[in-house]
Formats: C-alpha cells, sequence, structure tokens
C-alpha cells in the first residue's frame, strides 16, 4: 500500500493517546461513561466518553449566562483575533485531528485533511465576517437632524448540535459563528464523535477563548433533550437529520423563555442529471465522488442519477468501470477510496435497504468486500436501478447509488418528481446545453446546484452551503448572511436637533 513515512509513523504513535471527552466545566457527580469504538474495527477503542448530567447542563447555562454580555460587548474585532488564534493551533495540531478523524470517525487521509482545512476556513471565515458586521454599527439614512443606527449583538446562549459526518469541520463551523456572532455557546457534539470535538475545544480555550464561553457537554440525545428544553436558551445551530430537528423545534416551542432561533441543516435525496451532450469521463468522475467519497456519508452526496435513455447503457458501463476500481477497506491506508459508515445502526439501515430492493427484483450491483473488513462497520457499495426518486421513502446515508433512466422531454417531469421528494439540497447536471442547464436552474428548488462537476465539497465564502424545504431552514453556512441568523439587531435613533436645541433643559 502506498505510504507517507513521517505522516504514517506519527499516526500510528498518536493511535497510542487514550482520548477523553468530558464537560468543560465537571460537577460533583459523576456522569456515566462509554467507549468509543473505531468503525473500521468495533474491536478497538479510540477513547472514552463521559456524558454531562443534569446539573452539569444546569450549571453550564448559568455560567453562559454570566458570560455572555461581556463576550458581545467584546466587539466584533476582538472575537475575531481570538477566532483566528484558533484556526492557527487547529492547523499546528493537524496531526491530531487527522488521527482522530482516522480513528474515530473512518474517515480517509484525504477526507481528514478536507476537514481540517473546512474547519479553519471556517474560523477564518466567520472571524472576517465578525469584523464586517460586529465591529461597527451601520449607519442608517435619515432626515437631517435624527441619527440613526443598527448594531447586531449576540442573542445570548446558543447551542450546537453538530453531526458525526463532519466531526471538525461542521463542529467548528457551527460553533464559531455563533461565538462570532457574540454568544456564549454550549456544544454537544455527536455521540458517536465526542473526542476531535475535545480537542477542538481544548484549542479554542487555548487560544484564548473564555471556557465559559464555549463548553463542552458531551452525550447522547438525553442530553441534547436537556439542553434545548432549558428556558435559557436563545439558540440552537443543528446539523443532522430532518426528524432530529422537527424534534428540536417542538421542544423549543414548548418552554418559556425566548422565543429560540432555530438554524437547521439536514437530510437530502440529491439527484444528478446527466443528458446525452455530457462528457463521459467527467461525469464518470464526478459520479463516483459524489455518491462514494465519504462513503456516502455527505447530506451533499449523490443518491439518485438520471441518465438520459438514449446515453443511459453506456454511460452506465462506465461508471460501472469506475466503480469496480474502488478500494474499500482501511482508513488510514492512502489506497482506500470507500472508509467504514459510522457505526452498526447505519449499517443495518444501508443493508435493509438494499435486501428490500434486492426482492423487488431491481438490478443491483454490489462490490465485493475483502475479508479485512470483517471487523468493522462496512457497507459494500451498491449501484440500484430505480423507475424514479419518489420509489426512495428515506435518505440513504451512505454508499448506495440509484440510476433512473429518463426520456429528454421527461426533463420537466424528472425536476417536478425532484422537487416533489420534498428536500432540496443539491443538484448535479452534467450538460453541455446552456439552454437545459438555464431549463434546470429555472425549476430546481434546491440550495445549491452544480454544473459538469461533482455536487460534494463546497468550498466556504465560494460556495456557502444549504437547503431549503426538509433540507434545512437556512441561510447557509459559509456565506455572507449566516452570522445574522445567530445574532440580534439594535437599531438607536438619536434626535440630534433637540439635544443641540435644548441644551439648557438637559442642563
Ligand atoms: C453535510 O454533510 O452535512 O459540500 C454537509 C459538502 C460539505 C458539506 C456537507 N461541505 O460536501
Amino acid at each position: 500500500p502506498l505510504v507517507i513515512g513521517p505522516l504514517q509513523a506519527r499516526l500510528a504513535e498518536l493511535a497510542e493517546t487514550p482520548w477523553r471527552a468530558e464537560p468543560t466545566f465537571l460537577g460533583e457527580e459523576e456522569g456515566e461513561t462509554a467507549p468509543i469504538t473505531m468503525p473500521h474495527d468495533l474491536t478497538s477503542t479510540v477513547g472514552t466518553r463521559r456524558d454531562a448530567t443534569e446539573q452539569e447542563v444546569d450549571a453550564a447555562f448559568a455560567r453562559a449566562e454570566l458570560i455572555q454580555p461581556g463576550w458581545d460587548a467584546l466587539g466584533g474585532e476582538k472575537r475575531a483575533l481570538l477566532l483566528e488564534e484558533a484556526a492557527k493551533l487547529f492547523e499546528d495540531h493537524t496531526d491530531e485531528f487527522l488521527s482522530l478523524c482516522q480513528r474515530e470517525a473512518g474517515k480517509t487521509l484525504l477526507d481528514g485533511v478536507a476537514e481540517v482545512r473546512e474547519a479553519v476556513d471556517f474560523l477564518r471565515y466567520y472571524a472576517s465576517e465578525a469584523r464586517r458586521q460586529f465591529e461597527h454599527p451601520l449607519t442608517l439614512p435619515g432626515p437631517t437632524g435624527e441619527e440613526n443606527t443598527l448594531c447586531m449583538h449576540g442573542r445570548g446562549v446558543f447551542a450546537t448540535i453538530s453531526p458525526w459526518n463532519f466531526p471538525l469541520a461542521i463542529f467548528t463551523g457551527m460553533a464559531s459563528a455563533a461565538l462570532a456572532a457574540g454568544n456564549a455557546v454550549i456544544a454537544k457534539p455527536a455521540e458517536q464523535t465526542p473526542l476531535i470535538a475535545a480537542l477542538a475545544v481544548k484549542l479554542c480555550h487555548e487560544a484564548g477563548i473564555p471556557p465559559e464561553a464555549l463548553q463542552l457537554l458531551p452525550g447522547a440525545g438525553e442530553v441534547g433533550q436537556l439542553i434545548t428544553a432549558d428556558p435559557r436558551l436563545a439558540g440552537v445551530a443543528f446539523t443532522g437529520s430532518t426528524e432530529t430537528a422537527r424534534l428540536i423545534n417542538q421542544a423549543l416551542a414548548g418552554r418559556d423563555g425566548p422565543i429560540a432561533t432555530l438554524i437547521a441543516e439536514t437530510g437530502g435525496q440529491n439527484a444528478m442529471i446527466v443528458d446525452s451532450s455530457a462528457l463521459p469521463e467527467q461525469v464518470v468522475r464526478d459520479v463516483l465522488a459524489s455518491a462514494f467519497q465519504s462513503a456516502g456519508q455527505r447530506c451533499s452526496a449523490l443518491r439518485v442519477l438520471y441518465l438520459q435513455d438514449d446515453v443511459a447503457d453506456e454511460m452506465l458501463e462506465m461508471i460501472r468501470g469506475g466503480f469496480e476500481a474502488l478500494h474499500v477497506g482501511d482508513p488510514a491506508l492512502l489506497s482506500t477510496d470507500v472508509g467504514p459508515v459510522i457505526d452498526p445502526d447505519a449499517q443495518a439501515a444501508l443493508e435493509r435497504h438494499v435486501a428490500r430492493r434486492q426482492q423487488n427484483d431491481r438490478t443491483v450491483w454490489r462490490l465485493d468486500l475483502d475479508p479485512s473488513t470483517a471487523k468493522g462497520c462496512f457497507v459494500a457499495p451498491t449501484i440500484i436501478e430505480l423507475d424514479s426518486i419518489l420509489d426512495l421513502k428515506r435518505e440513504n446515508f451512505g454508499p448506495v447509488l440509484h440510476v433512473v433512466r429518463y426520456a429528454a422531454e421527461d426533463l420537466g417531469q424528472v425536476i417536478a418528481d425532484i422537487n416533489a421528494t420534498g428536500y432540496g439540497l443539491t443538484l448535479g447536471l452534467h450538460s453541455r446545453i446552456a439552454a437545459t442547464r438555464r431549463f434546470v436552474q429555472a425549476r430546481a428548488k434546491v440550495g445549491n446546484f452544480y454544473v459538469n462537476r461533482n455536487q460534494i465539497g463546497a468550498i466556504v465564502e465560494s460556495q456557502p452551503f444549504g437547503g431549503e424545504g426538509l433540507s434545512g431552514t437556512g441561510p447557509k453556512a459559509g456565506g455572507p448572511h449566516y452570522l445574522a441568523r445567530f445574532a440580534t439587531e439594535r437599531v438607536t435613533c438619536i434626535d440630534t436637533t433637540a439635544a443641540g436645541g435644548n441644551a439648557s433643559l438637559l442642563a
């Protein structure tokens, strides 16, 4: 296998580290602990998660409430400097993050590098946005003798509830946005990946962000429920399943206290449309990357490939050629394209889905798994033919691609069907016909539309990311409007003529 000597040696050394994730401030009672196992080898543990107790959640809110006004009063510039310092520390600790991405999250080396890059990009971008939007009041137009200004402030205590599929990038993205906007943050990482989050939080504290302003509360759903039930909460930033977003929304609606903001980035039923003008080599490359990179565990990933019928057989043959060359296995090896899925539950759900389709007599191609994968949560990459995207009732979060054939004159119906799923996250199009691009662009209700390229890997600032409908609330992460949703606006209106003209009254 391919190796990079010094890096592999360092990663081997780091594999000996016993990692632990625990609440930033420990209470008197000891909370439950759980081992964190490696997705690609369930017999090995990476570290332990010590869950937050009810009393620790309560105390975290009290501390957060106390520090938030001061954190907000620091202003955009000072907060930006702290986030930028954290970005530097993240870069310095890339090796540790890579080790954890591999061992805790089952990520390939290349996916691990992308995680660190994206987390650093988020920190720097939201720092620059804090400077732009939170340092100086905006002067608004008004009649002579009146001074109108608008200031942005943090809303209060914000919770971030983050997913395991981007355990560093999205964890950092949501938390740094909330911090940049002047909120105190209570961060609950996914139960599967708290160790990466713990390292990120530790580095943020080393950078000078006060521990009371960014508190980690590890745990499973029960900890999330305690957090979202708390009346002191001003908002939640959530990335994960549509079902969980609904539960959070209900919890927020049911509490006393401020009307809380919910920023949710949820699932997708993402399609790619390939017409007969597309370049086949490009299609093969982009389909494989979109469907199988990160073992298909991205909410942006391609789930349903629409192939125009007159080129479908030829395209499928070529796609299968590339598909059969995919290497599935140990994420530590550079030769691996597809690593494990996150846990046995995810694996079982995907296997059930494939088995159902096989029973329905659909054409199914599956790769054979190497015996070395037996100890882990591996799902063989799979391609399944379907009649319509509407045959799928739910998002299948893994390395399973569906293919549907369509006739050129039915393109309008194809888009109507994609819209009818209710999701609206990513859509790919491979076509060299400009009129087709305009046709699809005008009709598709999606957040991110990718033309003649793959449909994953949105870049912070260049490609703000997020969907609509069942896919989320917006605004887009890594975009110019994101921080505003974490903030409240205060407008001050001063009658300058009154103050000047009636000076004697004020004396
Ligand atoms: C997600 O999987 O939750 O475009 C988001 C991408 C990533 C975002 C994925 N930047 O693939």
